[in-house]
């Protein structure tokens, strides 16, 4: 199998329907609704999300393992997003705001300039539960008290209900969902295995339309963490990328205090928020070696696929005004109403 551009393309194990799911998974799987996947070969319906089976067996072993007990590990950080909201921003800035005291160089010995953010970052439902089967291994809870923060891509809905109930915090991040849905189009493209049926543009508009996208429908999503953080905004804090690129300092300052590391007047004194806007900022993750020619272990995705334009309404430029006036109809009839437009 080859890409376009003659080298081996590489299909991340978990975004294939895989041989090696356990008995539970494929138990649950068969009885779940079930779609063409964007480069899964399918996705199914699970609590009113699509998933890849590989996310639902991490989503199910993750909810029926992960514990979250307040007095061991109350400092526990989830980073929740629906695909290509800006993830790995994300998880690079909350990185380099935790582990600040360690690092202070940003410049030299910083993690970030050799380790993509997905390396430093892992998902809760791929890397930590991903693989776990239940008639097989047991979960050491000393593996999820080692480190502090983990991402998900999983639906609110679906969070192990010890995490809801914890102290722990989660920040969710979301996007406009057009530049949303380009950036999905465009990842799929590049990683969509040559052996899967070509689509047109039009044709994943109209399931990104339906809510079959990646961990969709895109609106539910936004909207099960945007509730959540109303009634319990020390919980959860509802970040969104567009205000990440307009108001970087502002932001930057809530989220290390939502967090429970808020910068002293020294380290602002000294610039240290504007060495992590920069060390995380596009231009410069983009153009780290490591993020140019490496390959994440955990992914098994080129880092280089996480970094394409970076930019408030490149999505307008791929659609039509149809298409634009179409998902601002959907977003205007089920987010508005909750006071959430973009
Ligand atoms: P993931 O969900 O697969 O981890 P995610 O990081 O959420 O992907 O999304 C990738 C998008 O974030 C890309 O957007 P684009 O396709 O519109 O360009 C990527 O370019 C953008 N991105 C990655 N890193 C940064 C960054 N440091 N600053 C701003 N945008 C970024």
């Amino acid at each position: 199998m080859s890409s376009q551009l003659g080298q081996p393309s590489l299909v991340p194990k978990h975004l294939q329907d895989d041989e090696d799911l356990s008995q539970e998974c494929r138990d649950m799987i068969s009885t779940l609704p079930k779609e063409q996947g964007w480069v899964a070969n399918h996705v199914y319906q699970y609590q009113g999300f699509w998933y890849n089976p590989r996310q639902i067996q991490g989503l199910l072993s993750c909810q029926k393992h992960f514990q979250s007990h307040d007095h061991i590990n109350n400092d526990i950080i989830i980073l929740a997003t629906i695909p290509k909201s800006g993830t790995t921003w994300l998880k690079a800035l909350t990185f380099s705001l935790l582990n600040r005291n360690t690092y202070p160089n940003t410049h030299e010995n910083h993690p970030l300039l050799t380790s993509n953010p997905h390396l430093l970052v892992p998902f809760l439902e791929l890397n930590l539960f991903g693989n776990y089967d239940d008639d097989k291994v047991e979960i050491n809870p000393n593996n999820l008290i080692k480190s502090s923060l983990f991402a998900t891509h999983l639906a609110y809905v679906s969070l192990p209900k010890s995490l809801k109930e914890s102290s722990c915090k989660i920040v969710y991040l979301c996007r406009d969902p057009k530049d949303t849905f380009i950036s999905l189009w465009q990842f799929a493209n590049k990683l969509r295995p040559e052996t899967q049926v070509k689509k047109s543009l039009d044709e994943y508009f109209e399931q990104f339309c339906k809510g079959v996208s990646p961990c969709g429908p895109f609106w539910e999503h936004v909207l099960g963490y945007w509730k959540e953080s109303l009634e319990r905004p020390k919980k959860i804090k509802f970040l969104r990328y567009e205000q990440m690129k307009l108001h970087p300092t502002l932001i930057l300052k809530e989220l290390a205090e939502f967090i429970g590391c808020p910068f002293s007047k020294e380290e602002l004194d000294e610039g240290m928020l504007e060495d992590i806007l920069k060390l995380c900022s596009f231009d410069n993750l983009s153009n780290l070696e490591v993020n140019k020619t490496g390959i994440s272990p955990l992914l098994d995705i080129e880092n280089k696929s996480f970094f394409r334009r970076g930019e408030i309404g490149d999505g307008e430029k791929f659609l039509s005004s149809e298409m634009i006036g179409q998902l601002n109809k959907i977003t205007e009839n089920k987010l508005v109403k909750h006071g959430l437009r973009f």
